[in-house]
């Protein structure tokens, strides 16, 4: 997108970010071919998982070994076929999956132009009770439940919450409007992508106007709140780090 006087939406603070689609450059990540990778979060950036945004183009594959890592995945277009060790499912707009550490898994026969979220962070075990198992599913089949009682903001939690999960992928849809109900301040993380509408995210104490396509990085309590405006829902796919002793 061009730019004559370089400007863009995006800013890149000490705890929190807001990465617009502007300004995204492709980068090659081992174990994606025929695909444009974007890494829009990861340690670099002071964060402790990474966030990868995944454009599949004719002949495309993700396949990566089973190792310390985990990796939640959303087809937010487009579809394919997954594999997770010995499950193999196709995913459409709206699947997903979860693939545990110690899992290989895999992305093939991608329709052209899939757009896939990888969010992927290293494990962290909890003695005695089981590691999680790997999971495909489709937000389809996941009801949205009234947030803190709100029916216009409705989150869809998308993996099983379980203490052997030491992450979470939801969805977050709120009606023109709707809010978070408060300035959230919280030890967990949260990496997010904007799927539809627009409105105004506070991070910190600065607001920002976002849309669809805009990826945002929480760090660690980052006081975070949300308003969606304009005349369609809004919806936000986001991770967060959970279930794990804060010492
Ligand atoms: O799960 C959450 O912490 C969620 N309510 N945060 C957010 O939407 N920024
Ligand atoms: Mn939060």
């Amino acid at each position: 997108m061009n730019s004559p006087y370089g400007q863009t939406r995006t800013r890149i603070a000490a705890r929190h970010a807001l990465l617009a689609p502007d300004g995204h450059v492709k980068g090659n990540v081992p174990g994606i071919t025929g695909a444009v990778v974007v890494t829009l979060i990861n340690p670099a950036m002071g964060a402790r998982f990474a966030q990868l945004l995944v454009t599949f183009a004719a002949g495309g594959r993700a396949e990566f070994p089973g190792n310390t890592v985990e990796t939640a995945g959303y087809f937010e277009s487009g579809g394919g076929t997954v594999a997770i060790e010995g499950r193999k499912a196709k995913c459409g707009p709206g699947g997903y999956f979860f693939a545990p550490a110690g899992a290989a898994w895999s992305i093939s026969s991608p329709r052209v132009g899939t757009r896939v979220t990888l969010f992927q962070k290293t494990f962290v075990p909890l003695a005695g009770v089981d590691a999680p198992r790997p999971i495909i599913g489709a937000a389809s089949d996941v009801a949205g439940q009234p947030f803190l009682g709100d029916p216009d903001a409705r989150l869809q939690v998308l993996l099983p919450d379980e203490p052997g999960f030491d992450l979470a992928m939801n969805v977050f849809t709120y009606q023109p409007g709707a809010t978070l109900p408060f300035v959230e301040t919280h030890v967990m993380e949260h990496g997010l992508l904007m799927l539809a509408g627009q409105g105004v995210y506070r991070l910190e104490d600065a607001w920002y106007p976002v849309a669809a396509g805009d990826a945002i990085w929480m760090a660690p309590y980052c006081p975070q709140w949300f308003v969606a405006m304009g005349k369609s829902p809004a919806s936000y796919l986001y991770y967060k780090d959970v279930n794990r002793a804060a010492l």
